[in-house]
């Protein structure tokens, strides 16, 4: 990206500002760029009448709405080969942790990102971050986990990284090789769980390769024993941590992750209300997932209104992954977390800016269109906020401007 000032100003259209606890509306607003940050927002009759007359470039928008650009916080979009047989098996009964167990699932994957190349892998992952870019994402985050040794981790998370230069766009990685157990290890998980550790943690911290840790706490993957020990090694490097949590079963992963000052504890489908109340108090984000529980048929709900009386702070994500998600919409999971979470739309809307941002510790620069925040958003021709939950895909973004810079989306 260009160094440059894109001095500017954008008018006419409203704002979905995300100030206050609903989503900061403003009817008719302008908003003023310099240096890449938010320099003036506002009522376009309140600007400084000084703004206009010298800023050099004025685009007068018809109507519609500006959003914080929007967030992903949680996916899995790096990874090669294809599993629409393993979607056929489960059409014909099979279940996900049948075919987990059976070696097929993660594994499967992990086999055919361990084979591509960092060229190949980069080829294979790119087209999902633009199809999330296109419809209006300027910042996602990107898990590892399908490499599950140190070459191979590091491989994903370069790319990762590569997807984000590549796009423009704001990329925050994240380590999981607490994701399941790589064949050569199976039966050893203690050995696994110490190469992660002693080895494939620090080795990424030491690159800068990864902006927090991650991990799967669940029946089919590691227990909360072995995750803590992933958490202990993640804080000894000054790692933030967040974790699969309660998403098939209730091992009390929302309080482990909270124990840890987690920025987030995702899926949370079978979450207790002591879990809720430990997110609470440590500032974890729930970050919900409806692409999963659609796809795998879930009945149970995630704990909605217990988190909204305990005040913890919801955010909605697509888990792009090949298995339980194979989903790069964000629209459309705005739609599923109405209709199969029961969230309004203003907290849907919240779920992908200003909630998915503290997610990712991003929520000083990103997530709301405020004085001195990131000049990050997309303009919609729609008539109202709420067209982005209620209409399933349909209107992508016309403009879509990141660090103050319009860019073109092919
Ligand atoms: N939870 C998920 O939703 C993904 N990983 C995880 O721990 C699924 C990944 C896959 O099936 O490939
Ligand atoms: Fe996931």
């Amino acid at each position: 990206m260009s160094e440059q000032n894109w001095d500017r100003i954008w008018k006419g259209a409203g704002l979905v500002t995300g100030k206050g606890e609903g989503l900061g509306l403003v009817e008719r607003g302008l908003i003023a760029v310099r240096g890449g940050k938010i320099a003036w927002i506002g009522p376009e009759e309140e600007a400084p009448p000084h703004l206009c007359a010298a800023t050099p470039q004025v685009t007068t928008l018809n109507g519609g709405w500006v959003f914080p650009g929007l967030i992903d916080c949680h996916t899995h979009l790096v990874f090669a080969g294809n599993r629409a047989r393993e979607f056929e098996r489960r059409l014909e009964g099979a279940s996900y942790e049948e075919i987990a167990r059976a070696g097929g699932g993660i594994l499967s994957t992990v086999r055919d990102t361990r084979a591509a190349s960092e060229g190949e892998l980069f080829d294979a992952s790119l087209p999902r971050a633009r199809d999330l870019l296109r419809e209006g994402v300027t910042t996602l985050e990107i898990k590892s986990g399908y490499g599950l040794d140190l070459e191979n981790e590091i491989k994903m998370l370069r790319v990762a990284r590569a997807i984000g230069r590549e796009l423009g766009l704001t990329i925050k990685t994240t380590c999981l090789a607490a994701h399941a157990l790589p064949p050569e290890y199976a039966a050893r998980s203690t050995d696994y769980i110490d190469l992660v550790c002693h080895e494939i943690l620090p080795r990424i911290a030491q690159e800068g390769l990864a902006d927090a840790v991650d991990g799967f706490c669940e029946g089919i993957a590691f227990s909360p024993e072995e995750i803590t020990r992933v958490f202990e090694a993640a804080q000894k490097l000054a790692m933030p941590v967040k974790l699969h949590a309660d998403q098939l079963s209730d091992l009390n992963g929302a309080a482990l992750a909270a124990s840890y000052g987690g920025l987030s504890a995702d899926h949370l489908e079978y979450t207790n209300p002591e879990g809720v109340e430990a997110m609470s108090r440590a500032g974890t984000v729930a970050v919900l997932l409806p692409g999963a529980f659609y796809t795998l048929k879930e009945t149970r709900l995630p704990p909605i209104e217990t988190f909204r009386k305990a005040g913890v702070a919801m955010a909605l994500a697509s888990d792009c992954n090949p298995g339980s998600s194979p989903i790069s919409s964000l629209r459309l999971i705005l739609n599923m977390g109405c209709t199969l979470f029961g969230l309004t739309p203003t907290e849907a809307l919240r779920a992908v800016t200003v909630n998915a941002a503290k997610a990712l510790a991003e929520d000083e620069r990103k997530g709301r269109l405020a004085i001195g925040m990131d000049a990050d958003f997309c303009h919609y021709n729609i008539g109202a906020p709420a067209d982005l939950c209620y209409w399933m895909s349909g209107e992508s973004p016309d403009k879509v401007v990141i660090g103050g810079r319009e860019i073109t989306v092919l």
